[in-house]
């Protein structure tokens, strides 16, 4: 008999970077604030994440397969399997074997595809796991590109001055391959007094979602992490897609805020640590809005 876990189990494939505040050193302590539990498959372990120069690098691809044998050998489940970072065409082929495996009926799979930022690819994302990703996200329920990610996924040149009803078309392509839900972090907002909002679009009930960003002049590594992880241990307590966004991106609002008033290097990250017991408070105030 499967006994099931009184808490809540994620499967986090991502790397684990030592300095700053990306990957694994913020999906762990914000799912866990929130009540569940993260079970770790490194893809990668890192000095520092890799915006830093001169980062050392330890690639653990070959070790993951082991790890997951093991997980299948004990009998693990998982109710949610949620990926950030990858690295090579074999840890992504490993994802796609590991929801194959553990993907439940009434479990979701989260995939972050991560892939650059501003307009930019990252260093070390070649155009062949651009490309794999855009296989990848297929399986997913839910995904949380940023604006750059969302024009890789679709193989468009960026265009930071996007009008939303173009990135309502992206989107609704991006859902049309298999996500249920598409979130993208960081549109473009035209409208009066406003800078970037995060759109949603879930296929279930064929919905679009807006939650506008409180705009601070300030860039963070990390912070899409973040959101996605707060998104997902929102969900995973049983908030509705609008209310899990509200959530995510009121926390990020929060650690930004608190994080710019300090004489602190940008590229840490946020002070998670000064705001993770926000995730236990009641919500202020609700600011999505349908769209
Ligand atoms: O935040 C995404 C991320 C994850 N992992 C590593 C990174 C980054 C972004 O820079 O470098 C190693």
């Amino acid at each position: 008999m499967q006994v099931q876990s009184p808490v809540k189990r994620v499967a986090a494939i991502h790397d684990i970077s030592g300095y700053g505040r990306t990957s694994l050193s913020v999906v762990i302590p914000i799912l866990s604030t929130m009540g569940i539990k993260v079970c770790s498959l490194p893809t990668a372990l890192l000095s520092s994440h890799s915006q830093y120069d001169g980062y050392h690098f330890v690639d653990l691809t070959d070790n993951m397969s082991a790890i997951i044998e093991h997980w299948k050998k004990l009998g693990a489940s998982f109710d949610v399997i949620y990926s950030g970072f990858l690295g090579s065409h074999k840890q992504i082929c490993i994802v796609e074997d590991m929801i194959n495996e553990f993907k439940t009926e009434n479990g979701f799979v989260v995939i972050d595809p991560v892939l650059g930022d501003n307009g930019k690819q990252y260093s070390s994302i070649s155009n062949q796991i651009v490309v794999e990703m855009r296989s990848l996200i297929k399986k997913a329920d839910i995904i949380t590109p940023n604006l750059t990610e969302l024009f890789l996924l679709l193989g468009q040149d960026y265009n930071i001055k996007t009008e939303e009803t173009e990135i309502k078309d992206m989107m609704l392509k991006l859902a049309d391959a298999g996500p249920e839900i598409v979130v993208v972090t960081s549109a473009p907002d035209h409208n009066p007094g406003r800078q970037f909002s995060v759109l949603a679009y879930n296929k279930n009930g064929n919905r679009f979602w807006k939650v506008p960003i409180d705009y601070i002049p300030a860039d963070f590594p990390g912070t899409g992490d973040c959101f996605t992880s707060v998104l997902t241990g929102a969900l995973m307590q049983g908030d509705s897609l609008p209310i899990a966004l509200d959530r995510a991106v009121s926390f990020i609002s929060y650690g930004v805020r608190a994080t710019f008033g300090y004489k602190h290097d940008a590229k840490e990250g946020i002070l998670l640590e000064k705001i993770l017991d926000r995730l236990n408070t009641p919500m202020p105030i609700s600011s999505y809005e349908v769209f």
